[in-house]
């Protein structure tokens, strides 16, 4: 059985969208994963299709209504359904690379992506969703969210990317930025490639990557170098 993704949303023209290019689109057609968007618009239940109304309390913009959400639900997701489902919101925990080889390890995933200020929290919670952020900062919706969620997974996906890219990318820089990378010509705009890399010392290459990793990881996120570090602390101990 293929990796199978299915979109609760709005805006299902908005999937594959971008996905059904370069490697998810090629791994799409070879059936690697499925994509399936469904309109929650949809499960409206009267004659104006009406999905949100105003929030309890007062305040700017509408709330998405929790029985209708819920209906969407059930129309998409079988009795039994294996999928984590998945509500992509600004109030999410960080997605995170963790995160994502743990999903793309799994039968694949059912993805609600809100509109407007939200979804009514007691769906959330009687559907035991995990909610999900993609960053700090606020999209107008869950589907953009969604499309780099699926991409993370995707490109984890048996066959789609080559094992040795993946083998390298576990292994040698977890927890780290990527070192730089250069390529012909050798000499641009007066500007040099770095020497080590001309040289063919495949010792010294690795040590400069290596060197050149940690000092950007250091620099540019402080943050993720005092995890790392802590990670190699307890590994060592
Ligand atoms: Cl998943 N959705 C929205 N609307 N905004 C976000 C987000 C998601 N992740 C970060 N900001």
């Amino acid at each position: 059985m293929s990796w199978s993704a299915t979109l609760l949303t709005l805006f299902p023209e908005m999937f594959p969208g971008p996905l059904g290019t370069s490697l998810a689109g090629r791994a799409l057609r070879e059936g690697i994963w499925s994509c399936e968007a469904r309109d929650i618009r949809a499960q409206a239940l009267d004659r104006h299709r009406t999905v949100d109304d105003t929030p309890f309390g007062g305040g700017a913009g509408m709330v998405m209504r929790p029985d209708v959400v819920d209906a969407a639900i059930a129309a998409a997701m079988p009795a039994g359904d294996p999928r984590p489902l998945i509500y992509l919101t600004p109030r999410g925990r960080l997605l995170d690379q963790a995160l994502v080889r743990q999903l793309a390890a799994g039968p694949g995933v059912v993805l609600l992506c809100g509109r407007y200020e939200g979804v009514d929290q007691r769906v959330i919670e009687a559907r035991g969703m995990i909610e999900v952020s993609i960053g700090d900062y606020v999209l107008s919706g869950g589907e953009i969210g969604a499309l780099t969620l699926l991409d993370a997974c995707i490109r984890l996906l048996p066959g789609v990317m080559g094992a040795a890219e993946s083998a390298v990318e576990e292994s040698h820089s977890a927890g780290l930025l990527e070192y730089p990378q250069y390529t012909r010509p050798a000499e641009w705009q007066g500007r040099a490639v770095p020497q080590v890399l001309l040289s063919g010392h495949h010792a010294e290459v690795a040590r400069w990557r290596r060197q050149e990793s940690e000092a950007a990881t250091r620099e540019r996120r402080p943050d993720l170098w005092t995890r790392t570090q802590v990670a190699a602390d307890g590994a060592a101990a």
